[in-house]
């Protein structure tokens, strides 16, 4: 009886993963109650050694948006507007998101301010599978 219990439960919690990670995919550009497609509002994006703290996050357009990596092990992050690793070009954005994107050092912070609404896609040339979405409205 358990045993049938938990087959019932293993798909289940797959999906609850798979509808989380979902993030970012289907941003929504209509918007349900503020909350950004499931994204939560921050005005930090956290880092860690290889990877981004949050993988979605809705920002407010003009008002600053700090990185920071108070946990990070020791990584050091070459951030861009891009995907796996690669920064996208002719990217539109933070001035510091564009081209090569810019360096943030274990411990340091860095603001950037998103003055146009929209989805952003942000990579980081160092760790190619350090992937976020940032949702600015
Ligand atoms: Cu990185």
């Amino acid at each position: 009886m358990f045993k049938k219990a938990a087959l019932l439960l293993a798909p289940l919690a797959l999906i609850v993963a798979l509808s989380v990670t979902a993030c970012g995919k289907v941003p929504g550009s209509g918007s349900t109650s503020g909350g950004g497609g499931g994204c939560a509002s921050s005005q930090t994006i956290g880092l860690a050694t290889t990877d981004f703290a949050v993988h979605c996050v809705t920002v407010k357009a003009n008002m600053p948006v700090t990185f920071n990596d108070p946990t990070n092990g020791g990584g050091v992050h070459i951030i861009c507007i891009g995907h796996n690793g690669a920064c996208q070009a002719g990217a539109t954005g933070p001035k510091d998101l564009l081209g090569s994107g810019f360096t943030i050092q274990p411990g340091q912070t860095h603001q950037v301010t998103f003055t146009t609404a929209g989805t952003y896609h942000l990579a980081c040339t160092v760790h190619p599978n350090m992937n976020m979405t940032v949702i600015v409205q």
